[in-house]
């Protein structure tokens, strides 16, 4: 099959594009380095000591004997991305190409901006160059769970079954994301839903909880096909920081109450789920969702479990809530259905103290690169200091009233 990996450098992207091309798929990859460009102004890195996109697919040719394609470039950009699409002709898009942080998206008015237009205009660009292009094409799109936030009812995959004044329909679930990060994902699943709607295109949504790991098969193969890893505050996930933190004998960063609960899973499932997401495909017109995710735990008990974890290999780790620089719940009731991609056969890999083991195995090997300068969260949601910067609301005058 022809696979299209947009984000082929990242975390995840490059990970995927390993395994379909093990599998003996054509992949293609498209990437404009934002993430190595976004540490490069934090004076951040990931962990691990990736090589540059030319130099792993160079590895990865002498390893497994396969090749990757890479473009590089942006999907802001529609001349560059749609002559990509018409170059390559994928049967599938793996689309991992966005911002992905949810505090780099609250930092500023700027990032907020970046990251709705990367996010937002790129997939919309996508969709279109799909309908015009290739469109039998699946598109299956990384979103994610904080697109649902949290609320006090059970978290359905995508719709919901909802009576109203003695009729009924299914409609998508209600969307409360807690950041402009998550909300430029609820922003892309509308545009998504509605071109499959209209122009009768194919799509998954894969609406995956949080991340953690490092490790998968093909990384695995050679220390050259690493993939990044992040600990900061903006691109680390929060187990992976928690490990990172436990290593370095930083007390683990809870925010708050630690009640605060998510779906995760493991980034060799996050491969399975899209795997099976790739081998069966929606229908033409259908715009599905499937929520990505194996198991919930609150941050109190990942905290918990790293620090026994840490305890059995000698690490004394301590455990300390920081006051919670986003606005979130932090004690709160939370149940997601997750059962599609398993009726598919996923196999989940299970969060234990073994696994926290291993990860804290390997980030020790890495110890020396770690800055912790970059560990403690600076970005507030709502920064105090600047409400008195704020100048009071105008008075409306008789023009300005006419212009609204
Ligand atoms: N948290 C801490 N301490 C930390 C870091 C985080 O207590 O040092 C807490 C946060 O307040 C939050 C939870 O842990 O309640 C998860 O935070 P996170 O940074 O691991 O995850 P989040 O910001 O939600 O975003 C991550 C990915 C994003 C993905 C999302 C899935 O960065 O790309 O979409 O996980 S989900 O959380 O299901 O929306």
């Amino acid at each position: 099959m022809r696979i299209l990996i947009l984000g082929g450098d990242g975390y995840l992207g490059w990970p995927t594009a390993m395994r379909f091309s093990a599998r003996g798929h054509e992949v293609s990859v498209v990437d404009n380095f934002s993430r190595r460009r976004w540490h490069v102004e934090h004076s951040t890195d990931s962990l691990t000591p990736i090589g540059s996109l030319t130099d792993r697919i160079e590895a990865w040719r002498e390893v497994s004997g396969n090749e990757i394609k890479p473009f590089v470039g942006s999907m802001e950009d529609f001349g560059f991305l749609d002559a990509v699409i018409a170059e390559t002709l994928p049967e599938t898009i793996v689309h991992y190409g966005e911002q992905p942080s949810a505090p780099y998206s609250m930092k500023s008015r700027e990032a907020a901006v970046e990251t709705q237009y990367t996010n937002v205009i790129g997939t919309l660009n996508l969709l279109f160059a799909i309908r015009d292009r290739v469109p039998d094409c699946h598109l299956v799109k990384l979103g994610t769970m904080g697109e649902y936030g949290t609320p006090d009812i059970d978290i359905e995959e995508g719709f919901i079954e909802i009576e109203h004044k003695g009729r009924r329909d299914t409609l998508p679930f209600p969307k409360l994301p807690g950041s402009l990060y998550h909300l430029s994902k609820v922003h892309d699943s509308h545009n998504i839903h509605f071109a499959c709607r209209i122009w009768g295109l194919r799509a998954t949504d894969l609406n995956q909880g949080v991340v953690y790991g490092i490790e998968t098969d093909e990384s695995a193969r050679d220390e050259r096909l690493i993939t990044r890893f992040d600990y900061d505050e903006y691109f680390g996930t929060v187990l992976n920081r928690f490990c990172v933190q436990a290593v370095i004998g930083h007390p683990l960063t809870v925010y708050g109450e630690g009640g605060q609960t998510r779906g995760f899973l493991n980034i060799r499932d996050t491969l399975q789920c899209v795997e099976l997401a790739v081998a069966n495909p929606a229908e033409l017109g259908e715009f599905r969702v499937f929520n990505q995710f194996t198991e919930q735990f609150s941050v109190a008990e990942l905290a918990e479990l790293v620090r026994r974890a840490g305890a059995e290999v000698g690490l004394e780790v301590a455990v300390k809530r920081f006051p919670n620089p986003r606005i979130e719940a932090e004690s709160h009731y939370y149940n997601a259905a997750n059962t599609k991609l398993r009726e598919l056969g996923l196999e989940p890999h299970h969060l234990g103290e073994e696994l926290v083991r291993s990860m804290l195995g390997i980030i020790a090997r890495h110890r020396e690169r770690v800055i912790e300068r970059a560990i403690l969260p600076r970005t507030r949601w709502k920064p105090g200091e600047l409400v008195a910067q704020v100048p009071p609301p105008r008075q409306a005058t008789a023009s300005t009233a006419e212009l609204e």
